[in-house]
C-alpha cells in the first residue's frame, strides 16, 4: 500500500482542480497522496469514487485508487513536494481570502525537509507566495535556501479538465531561479504543454490577468447587447459581423457572468490596485449589472403582461447552471435572475436546469413542458437541448443568450 512506500507529491485540496490534479498525476505513475479536510470527500476518493460532476474523472479515480497511487487522507505524509490547491474566495470587501492557502501551508510546514518543494496553484493575489515563504521560513529558520518555493496557477476549464491538465501550457514562477527549476522539474513529469518560466509574481499576476482579460472581454460583448437592444440591432449577428474583420474576435453576450473563477479573480486586482484597475473594475461591475438588467427585463414584460391579461403570467427560466452543459451552480448568474423573479413578481415561475435532478431551493420542471406551460420564456444558458426546442411565436421569449440567433 501506499503508506508504505516514498511518496511523491501531496495534493492539499481535493476540490475542482485538487482532485483531477492529484488523479492525473498518479495515472502517470507518480505516488501522490490527497488531502483534504471533509471526511465525506477522503472517504469517497479511498472508495474510489467522485463527488464532483467532470467528464473522464471518475475513471481516473477509480484506476489510480485501484493501482495504489493514489490515496486520500485528512493530515499530510511525508514527501518530496506540496502542492497548495484551495479555494480562495474574496471576503464582503471583494478582498481575497487567502486564509484557506494559509491554513494548508502550516498544516505542511512540520512535514517539510531539506530538497522539498512547495507550490501554491491557488489563485491567488501578487505576493502571496512570498507571504508564504516568510511564513514557512518563520516557523522553520533552518530551511532557508534549502527548500524550492513556486506558484504554478492552474488554467483548466471545466468540463475538459483531463485533457488540458496534460496539453495546456504552464507558467511557472519560483521565489528564486533555482525554484522555478526544481518547480519545472516537477511539472515536466506530466505536461505536454511547454513550460514557461518567470518569476513569483508575474505567474501570479499571469493568472489573475488571464481571468480579468476574458471578463474585460465578455463585458464588451454584454454591453453591446444592452446597445443593440435600445437600437433595434441582434447583437448575435452583428456580432458575427464583426468577427468577420481579421483582427476583431468579440466574445459572447450573456446573462451575466458566473463561476468561480472569472466572477471573483478579477476584484484581486482591483481591490489591490483600486486607482489604476478602472477598466478591470468597469467591467466586473458591467457583468454584474447585465444579470440585473435582464432580471428586470423579465419582471417588466410580466407587470405589462398581467395589466392587459387581468392575470399573473406563467415565467419559464430557462437554466440555471453558470454556463451550457455544465452543473455547476455557483456565482450563476442564472440563478441570481431565477431567483429575483420569484421574490419581485407575481408570476408562477417555472424553473428549468437539464443538468441536475433535484435542487434544495428550486423546484425543477422540465424544460419541454415549461416551455410549453409558459407565457414568458428567459432564455439564460444555452445548454445544448434547448436548441431542440421549436419556436412557438405565440409566447415572448426573452433570449439573453442566444438560443434563437
Ligand atoms: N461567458 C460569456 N460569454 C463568452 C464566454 C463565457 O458570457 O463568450 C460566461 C460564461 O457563461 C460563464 C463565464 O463567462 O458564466 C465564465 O465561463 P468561461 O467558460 O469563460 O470560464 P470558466 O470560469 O469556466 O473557466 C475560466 C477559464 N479561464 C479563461 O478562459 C481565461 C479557465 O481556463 C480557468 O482555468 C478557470 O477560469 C479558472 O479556474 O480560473
Amino acid at each position: 500500500m501506499l503508506k508504505e512506500e516514498k511518496i511523491d507529491a501531496v495534493f492539499m485540496g481535493l476540490g475542482y482542480i485538487g482532485l483531477p490534479t492529484a488523479a492525473f498525476t498518479a495515472s502517470k505513475g507518480l505516488r501522490i497522496w490527497g488531502v483534504d479536510i471533509n471526511p465525506d470527500v477522503v472517504e469517497t476518493v479511498n472508495r474510489g469514487e467522485i463527488h464532483i460532476v467532470e467528464p473522464h474523472l471518475g475513471d481516473l479515480v477509480k484506476e489510480a485508487v485501484r493501482s495504489g497511487h493514489l490515496q486520500a487522507s485528512g493530515r499530510p505524509q511525508t514527501a518530496d513536494a506540496y502542492f497548495i490547491v484551495v479555494p480562495t474566495p474574496f471576503k464582503q470587501n471583494h478582498r481575497a481570502d487567502i486564509s484557506y492557502v494559509e491554513a494548508a501551508t502550516r498544516t505542511v510546514i512540520p512535514y517539510l525537509k531539506a530538497g522539498d518543494l512547495y507550490v501554491i496553484e491557488s489563485t491567488s493575489p501578487v505576493m502571496t507566495t512570498e507571504k508564504m515563504a516568510t511564513l514557512i521560513f518563520k516557523e522553520r529558520p533552518e530551511l532557508k535556501d534549502k527548500i524550492y518555493i513556486a506558484y504554478c496557477p492552474e488554467r483548466v476549464l471545466p468540463g475538459n479538465v483531463i485533457y488540458e491538465l496534460e496539453h495546456n501550457d504552464r507558467v511557472i514562477g519560483g521565489i528564486n531561479p533555482e525554484s522555478t527549476r526544481k518547480a519545472t522539474e516537477f511539472y515536466s513529469r506530466f505536461v505536454k504543454g511547454t513550460l514557461h518560466p518567470t518569476n513569483a509574481r508575474t505567474a501570479e499576476m499571469c493568472k489573475l490577468t488571464e481571468n480579468s482579460s476574458r471578463d474585460v472581454q465578455i463585458a464588451f460583448a454584454n454591453e453591446l447587447s444592452m446597445i443593440c437592444d435600445k437600437a433595434g440591432i441582434n447583437v448575435w449577428e452583428l456580432i458575427a459581423l464583426a468577427n468577420k474583420h481579421p483582427r476583431v474576435h468579440i466574445l459572447q453576450p450573456g446573462c451575466g457572468v458566473g463561476g468561480h473563477c472569472i466572477a471573483v479573480d478579477p476584484w484581486f486586482i482591483v481591490s489591490d490596485y483600486p486607482e489604476q484597475a478602472q477598466i478591470i473594475k468597469r467591467s466586473r461591475e458591467t457583468n454584474d449589472y447585465k444579470a440585473d438588467w435582464c432580471a428586470n427585463r423579465v419582471l417588466e414584460i410580466c407587470r405589462e403582461l398581467e395589466r392587459k391579461n387581468g392575470k399573473e403570467p406563467v415565467v419559464a427560466c430557462m437554466g440555471l447552471a453558470f454556463k451550457p452543459d455544465i452543473d455547476d451552480l455557483r456565482e450563476s448568474p442564472a440563478k441570481y435572475i431565477a431567483s429575483r423573479i420569484i421574490s419581485e413578481s407575481n408570476a408562477e415561475v417555472l424553473v428549468v436546469e437539464p443538468n441536475i435532478s433535484k435542487h434544495k431551493t428550486f423546484q425543477l420542471t422540465d424544460y419541454s413542458e415549461a416551455y410549453r406551460k409558459a407565457d414568458i420564456v428567459a432564455w439564460l444558458v444555452a445548454h445544448t437541448p434547448f436548441y431542440n426546442i421549436p419556436e412557438d411565436r405565440s409566447k415572448i421569449e426573452l433570449d439573453f443568450c442566444g438560443i434563437r440567433k
